[in-house]
């Protein structure tokens, strides 16, 4: 009798030498989290619709998802009907969004991330002391305009070095610097070097404004990133944090890098050659939609991922206290 033990699967030398590198941190960090549960229980407390003001969080799948649980995402207060309930996107609102909402008697929760909110402190400490603030971060973006309402008379938008020379100040003895919380650490500091040269006596922030969460998702893709042959990064076209980590993939090193929403877009031609791979996500990122890669790239024989810790994350932040408040008045707190 012969037993048939199948083909034996022989590698190629290429095929065995392949690996995959899983970053680690990568994904949601605590603004995120709590931003997402926020909107998850105000709908199970108020029920469908809630009013969402801007995108929670940066992420298609995220929103899609509490889309199909109820939530209905608005651009603008002016959508939201008289008397309903709002939540405010983790990236922060401007004062003048609070007062409009007020005026139109619009119940908000606000789940701006406690380390935007800390921006925007700063923001108004060096408005009320009359400095000239200058905001490095990108125009348009939701977390840019709503820290620069907080004194816009005081706050200038500054993008990149290339601005420096343009930049016009009352005062050069009094002028401060703050930043959006998701951009790159390294071109950050070459934007303050820049600003520095000009005004030497420019203040810092009193703590960083780049948020724990930046930072480590950066460190960590430096690591898998700059040997990597690839890069995917996991994040939407508009997560500033997520579009960070490509550039500092390539920055570091690695031959090729590429954002994907999930595992849909990856290209077969991205793979040719390609013996080390290196995973991770932008904050925004639900992790099922990395496992989603992994499985992408098992299926065309790469080896399960080593996960390469690069720093420690425990930062877990309480609910918005009117969420809080309400939770425990329906006695489900
Ligand atoms: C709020 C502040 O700012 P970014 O575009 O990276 O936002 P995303 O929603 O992708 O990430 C979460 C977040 C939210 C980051 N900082
Ligand atoms: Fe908050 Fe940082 Fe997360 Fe943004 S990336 S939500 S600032 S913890």
């Amino acid at each position: 009798m012969s037993i048939d033990l199948g083909t034996p699967s022989v590698l190629t030398p290429e095929e065995a030498e392949r690996s995959v590198q899983l970053a680690a941190p990568r994904g949601y960090c605590a603004g995120v989290d709590r931003a997402v549960i926020t909107v998850e229980k105000a709908l199970d407390l108020y029920g469908a619709p809630v009013y969402v003001r801007k995108q929670i969080v940066h992420n298609k799948h995220v929103v899609s998802t509490l889309e199909d649980r109820g939530a209905i995402f608005v651009e603008e207060l002016d959508e939201v009907p008289e008397g309903a309930t709002v939540v405010f996107s983790a990236h922060g609102v401007s004062p003048q969004v609070h007062a409009d909402a007020a005026e139109r008697s619009l119940k908000t929760i606000d789940a701006t991330c406690p380390l935007v909110t800390k921006v925007h402190h700063e923001a108004r400490r060096f408005a009320a002391d009359d400095y000239d603030i200058l905001l490095i971060g990108h125009e348009g973006h939701e977390e840019v305009e709503g820290t620069a309402g907080e004194a816009p008379e005081h706050i200038q938008l500054v993008q990149s070095p290339d601005d420096v020379a343009g930049i016009v100040v009352r005062d050069p003895a009094k002028v401060a610097w703050l930043s959006q919380t998701t951009l790159s650490v390294d071109e950050t500091m070459e934007t303050v070097a820049a600003i520095r040269e000009r005004f030497p006596l420019l203040i810092d922030p009193p703590s960083d404004d780049i948020c724990y969460a930046t930072q480590n998702r950066q460190l960590a893709v430096k690591e898998i990133g700059h040997d990597a042959d690839l890069v995917i990064v996991v994040g939407s076209g508009n997560s500033s944090n997520s579009v960070r980590l490509v550039e500092v993939a390539l920055e570091a090193g690695a031959k090729a890098s590429y954002r994907v929403d999930d595992a849909s877009e990856i290209e077969e031609a991205w793979l040719e050659g390609v013996t080390k791979v290196s995973v991770t996500s932008g904050a925004s990122v639900p992790d099922d939609l990395v496992q989603g890669v992994l499985g992408f790239l098992a299926a065309r024989g790469y080896p399960d991922a080593e996960v390469v810790h690069s720093a420690e994350e425990s930062l877990i932040f309480a609910l918005p206290p009117e969420l809080r408040r309400d939770i425990r008045a329906a006695g489900r707190g």
